[in-house]
């Protein structure tokens, strides 16, 4: 590699790099098909029926929680140690390892919260070829010959593994004499029959597989499911289709330059989670495994596929079921079952094991204002101004890579950005704050401090001869950390102290960016499987957390940057990532990357994140306006307004694109921008509830309309609808030039409130909605109230203290219920009791506010300014307000009865403490 080390030298070959490395080289030609991988491609080749594991049931010994036993490959006669442990909440883990292996198998770390709770089970039945274990109400069977486990949800089976026989245990072997990739050539003696089995080429790559074939793969029969969600990252519709002859889906986190919609291509993130879904259950499968992974689905709802698919449950192809095949390239096969019954259950299963989110900053969830690049000092400042001058909300600016000393993370550009402390003062003068990159690579530069450690202190990860990894990135010649070594965390952690990142201050968060990682000159843009990492453990085997690892130091680091020894005190960090794994959530925020400026990239951002979020990943987002290319003025709109409605709100554009703050747009896209942010700013008390909640509970924060009517058909398809909470329903307009758009409005006893007009919709069914350049179809569910402020200001923090409405609508028996969750919004207090979490109930013409968690306080000076009943019947026009200290005062009210609405003004009730308003 030449070393040159002038800057100006290296700009230059970035941009040369950016031409020819990333933007002509990466296209879809450039990334593997099933085909083109050896271990898929046998995985997929695997017929169905001829399943050649048995479980020896005779060796099955059963201790507390677990059932433990020898399962056999009849063909080559190699022995799995096999573990069947019954957990808590309804849920399972299977685990199949070598019993003699040659080297230790690599098991997933650090993407479950914690070793997840057993439950007790026991013997209920033994057949001469199955054993079924109980555990409180739900039961499995393990079937011996062939293998076969079958999950029941109470009664009744509703995921079958191995069912279709298609596992697959490639153990550790020596080497045969002779080896080679040379199409026809068989290794017959040693069962892999696969040219790639023992080293594979793509392009002008070399994979030295030293530890031969490695892959595991098992299906999961979805028993009864007519659909199944889940296995994101992909760029396609919320309910998985079936596979077929194409491609399966694939995780690999990886760096797709300008990613297609409507396939399974692999994208940033990897979260290997399905969930199954009728009317009757839903049921959830984790498979906790980091290596590359390749997804099949076979839905006999798809009415192309189902003829020719044999249902190895039920013997009947009409009976619904979802068959799906998971394929990964090395580990363990370790997997999860969740019994639901409902999708809420699945949700809590799953978030149980990898955790929910941390409560936000309440910042986080306002809007921001990224580009690559702000040029400068002066620009950042002039931005800033540019959100006042318009009177547009907006909390963070983003600063991209080249706010660095060439492309040197944790440093400053000396020249553009000489005074980055005094920057973030201006920013934090209006409540704003400011987020900056980091990027994973470093750039070997023996002026670099971290590169310098790094090299010093052996923390780069390594090539299989021992020597540190280069590749090739935006600074040039670049390592990378080796963040699979706990010390290496720590050090990584210790470079965002205050002092350490010299000119951060504690209103700085971060990005964390290219964490696939990517690696422009690697093979499929990312780092070689065979290098290798702390523990001797190969890239292939940990790559779907190289990101995640990377996010654990970058979190700690912010939470201890200020040294503050009291851990409430801390301040809580806002980090985002673009790759991710299970457990990711735990944090960091994710977005969908490098999207373009298309009306189908708005459109598929709602599946997108709709996918992140039922698979434990809520706080999602996608660059409002496109990365790519530059948006006209109705896609512009547009965007912000469907951003508005996804929980992370940031416009992002590429450096060669033209500006584009929505000032510099005509005047009434300006001014629909500033309404979409407006509206936002509006909702930003009921977002920061239902983090509150998804944190508690693990309830997403985004749902598919079908988490919340399970049972109503017509929703398990409908992804461009989608639920914030439990009382919002949003259609964002994600076509363009429309003068309508139809929306389904679910539940047979639901009223529905347009939260323009607040006109009640009675319908169970599609509904042609008229939608104007303004109109973005919102609704409120019947039932609710919802939480809400309408003071504009320029940032949310500023917001803190100001008053709330309540937005109270009804539903069809008169009542309605909500929550409302006020901390400080940026410490850890909240987790001693320092928060207040209100419960809202309207009945029998009253209102009342309660503590719903008792000895928790937070003195707010908030108040309530005003509460606007929906659905309410004439006859009540008059209010009385009654406080905690028994103060009764006459309230005034407006009642408007085409709309059925009772606006009651200025209650002046105080949020922190109890009250109620009785309706006369
Ligand atoms: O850091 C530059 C960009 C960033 O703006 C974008 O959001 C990331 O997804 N980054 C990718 C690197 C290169 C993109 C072509």
């Amino acid at each position: 590699m030449i070393r040159i080390q002038r800057p100006c030298f290296w700009t230059f070959l970035s941009v040369v790099c950016l031409l020819i490395c990333h933007v002509q080289t990466v296209d879809r030609n450039n990334f593997k098909s099933c085909e083109q991988s050896s271990f898929c491609r046998r995985c997929r080749k695997m017929e169905a029926g001829r399943s050649v594991y048995e479980l020896q049931l005779e060796t099955l010994q059963v201790t507390e929680s677990q059932v433990v036993g020898t399962l056999v490959n009849t063909d080559n006669g190699t022995h799995f140690h096999t573990t069947l442990t019954a957990l808590t909440d309804g849920r399972w883990r299977l685990e199949v390892d070598e019993a003699q292996p040659q080297r230790t198998r690599y098991r997933v770390q650090h993407s479950l919260q914690q070793e997840p709770p057993r439950d007790r089970l026991e013997i209920a039945e033994k057949t001469e070829n199955s054993v079924t274990v109980k555990c409180g109400a739900n039961k499995v069977v393990l079937v011996g010959a062939p293998f076969r486990l079958d999950v029941y949800t109470g009664d009744v089976l509703t995921i079958s593994a191995n069912a279709r026989g298609l596992m697959r245990f490639e153990h550790h072997r020596n080497k045969p004499q002779q080896t080679g990739e040379q199409e026809g050539e068989h290794i017959e003696n040693n069962e892999i029959t696969d040219p790639g089995a023992w080293e594979e080429n793509y392009k002008s790559h070399h994979d030295s597989k030293p530890r031969g074939p490695e892959a595991v793969a098992l299906d999961f029969s979805f028993v009864g499911a007519e659909q199944a969600y889940g296995v994101p990252e992909h760029a396609d519709s919320l309910a998985l289709k079936s596979t077929g002859k194409g491609d399966p889906y694939r995780l690999y986190n990886l760096d797709v330059f300008e990613y297609e919609i409507n396939n399974g291509m692999a994208l940033y993130a990897a979260v290997p989670f399905v969930l199954a879904h009728s009317a009757a259950h839903s049921v959830g499968v984790f498979w906790h495994n980091t290596a590359e992974t390749w997804v099949d689905v076979v839905s006999n709802s798809d009415n192309n596929v189902v003829s020719s698919i044999v249902n190895f449950v039920s013997g009947s192809s009409k009976d619904p079921q979802v068959d799906v095949h998971f394929m990964s390239e090395s580990g363990i096969v370790d997997v999860f079952f969740m019994t639901g019954p409902r999708p809420h259950d699945v949700f809590r299963q799953y978030s149980a094991l990898t955790g929910t989110a941390p409560l936000p900053p309440y910042f986080a969830l306002g809007y921001h204002q990224c580009r690559w690049n702000y040029n400068d000092q002066e620009d950042v400042d002039m931005v800033n101004r540019g959100f006042d001058h318009y009177d547009l909300p907006m909390d963070v600016i983003w600063l991209d890579i080249e706010h660095t000393d060439n492309k040197k993370y944790f440093t400053w550009d000396n020249y553009k950005f000489s005074k980055p402390t005094e920057m973030q003062q201006n920013l934090t003068a209006v409540g704003r704050k400011l987020v900056v990159i980091v990027d994973p690579h470093i750039k070997r530069d023996s002026n670099y401090f971290l590169h310098n450690d790094a090299t010093d202190n052996g923390y780069y990860v390594k090539n299989k001869d021992g020597s540190d990894y280069e590749g090739w990135c935006w600074p040039g010649s670049s390592s990378y950390l080796d963040v699979v070594n706990p010390v290496v965390r720590d050090y990584f952690s210790s470079r965002y102290s205050l002092a350490n990142y010299q000119g951060s201050t504690d209103n700085l968060f971060i990005w964390n960016d290219m964490n696939e990682p990517s690696v422009f000159n690697g093979p499929e843009v990312t780092m070689p499987k065979d290098c290798i990492h702390h523990g001797g453990w190969e890239h292939r085997d940990i790559h779907n957390q190289y990101g995640h690892l990377m996010l654990m130091a970058s979190y700690n680091g912010l939470l201890n940057r200020a040294g503050e020894t009291d851990p409430a005190k801390r301040k809580r960090p806002f980090i985002l990532t673009r790759s991710g794994f299970a457990g990711t959530q735990r944090y960091a925020a994710i977005w969908t990357g490098d999207n373009a400026a298309e009306w189908s990239h708005l459109a598929v951002s709602i599946p997108m994140c709709l996918s992140l979020a039922i698979s434990g990943y809520s706080f999602c987002g996608a660059d409002v306006g496109g990365f790519f290319k530059y948006p006209d003025s109705e896609l512009f709109m547009r965007w912000y307004q469907t951003g508005a409605f996804l929980p992370f709100y940031r416009a992002h554009s590429h450096l060669d694109t033209k500006r584009r703050e929505p000032w510099l747009y005509d005047a009434q896209t300006l001014a629909v921008v500033r309404d979409s942010l407006r509206l936002r700013y509006t909702f930003l008390p009921y977002w920061y509830t239902v983090f509150y909640q998804h944190n508690m509970t693990g309830a997403p924060v985004i749902r598919p309309l079908w988490a919340e009517f399970p049972e109503d058909r017509p929703t398990f398809t409908i992804d461009n609808q989608l639920m914030i909470g439990n009382a919002i329903m949003a259609r964002p307009v994600t076509e363009s030039k429309v003068q309508q758009v139809s929306v389904y409005f679910p539940g047979a006893d639901e009223i529905w409130y347009d939260l323009d007009t607040f006109q009640a919709i009675h319908t169970h069914s599609v509904v042609n909605i008229p939608v104007d350049i303004h109109k973005v179809p919102h609704y409120q569910r019947g039932g609710t109230i919802v939480p809400r402020r309408f003071r504009v200001r320029r940032s949310s923090s500023l917001t803190h203290e100001d008053p709330y409405t309540l937005i109270v609508a009804l539903g069809i028996n008169g009542t309605a219920h909500g929550n409302l969750y006020i901390d400080d919004g940026e410490t850890f207090q909240y987790l001693h009791n320092q928060g207040l979490y209100l419960d809202f109930k309207f009945e029998n013409n009253q209102l009342t506010s309660s503590f719903a968690l008792p000895n928790h306080h937070y003195p707010t000076k908030a108040w309530l300014e005003r509460v606007v009943i929906v659905g309410l019947p004439p006859g009540t026009k008059k209010a009385k307000a009654v406080s905690s200290d028994g103060k009764s005062i006459e309230l005034e009210t407006l009642y408007d009865s085409s709309l059925q609405l009772l606006t009651v003004r200025k209650p002046g009730l105080s949020m922190a403490s109890e009250w109620k308003i009785t309706l006369l």
